[in-house]
């Protein structure tokens, strides 16, 4: 018994490869004939979010719209792809209320810190050492890593690739056409 559509939740650090690998699921879905959305820091801080910063409480806030967001997509019959720090657990979790949990997929892209600095591709790490940047996660702001999420990828040892073929192979099945 399948479901129409899904919410696939990319949670992890600034930098840890999130965005790349939903771009490359969304190529894999669209070549399968499946429609989908990605929400990402670009099209929801720059628009509907603008008025939030990075404080915990605009943290919990900007999730919580991007949830309810989700919702209304997946509700439309879309899978939606959502790239987003979300670096608390009570916000995951939320989102999970929000969005039918049978529905919700829980991708943690698992980059150590050090690798995100290292990659710092855009200088933000950098900023936030030299205190330009206040709450960066992982530098001066938590990040409270998942516990049991429904999948895992370690971009140290997985190819953008390999993760996101693992996901499409994830939720296909699921799928009632
Ligand atoms: C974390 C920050 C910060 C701070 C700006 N901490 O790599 P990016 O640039 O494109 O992704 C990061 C993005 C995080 O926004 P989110 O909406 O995903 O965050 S949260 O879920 O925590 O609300 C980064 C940039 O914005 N950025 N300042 N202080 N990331």
């Amino acid at each position: 018994n399948g479901h129409n559509s899904f919410l696939l939740w990319f949670t992890g650090l600034s930098g840890s490869g999130k965005s790349t690998i939903a771009n490359v699921v969304e190529q894999k879905l669209h070549q399968n004939g499946i429609k989908t959305f990605t929400l990402d820091g670009d099209n929801i801080r720059k628009g509907i979010n603008k008025d939030l910063t990075f404080a915990p409480e605009d943290r919990t806030e900007n999730i919580r719209r991007i949830a309810e967001v989700a919702n209304l997509m997946v509700n439309a019959g879309l899978v939606t792809l959502a790239a987003f720090v979300s670096p608390y657990k009570k916000d995951r979790e939320n989102i999970r209320s929000i969005v039918k949990d049978v529905n919700f997929v829980e991708i943690f892209v698992n980059t150590s810190v050090e690798e995100c600095e290292r990659r710092d591709v855009k200088g933000l790490y950098k900023k936030a050492r030299a205190g330009e940047i206040k709450n960066m996660t992982g530098i001066s702001a938590p990040y409270e890593a998942p516990e049991n999420p429904d999948i895992e990828i370690k971009t140290e040892n997985e190819s953008v690739e390999a993760a996101a073929q693992r996901i499409v192979d994830y939720i296909t099945p699921k799928l009632k056409f």
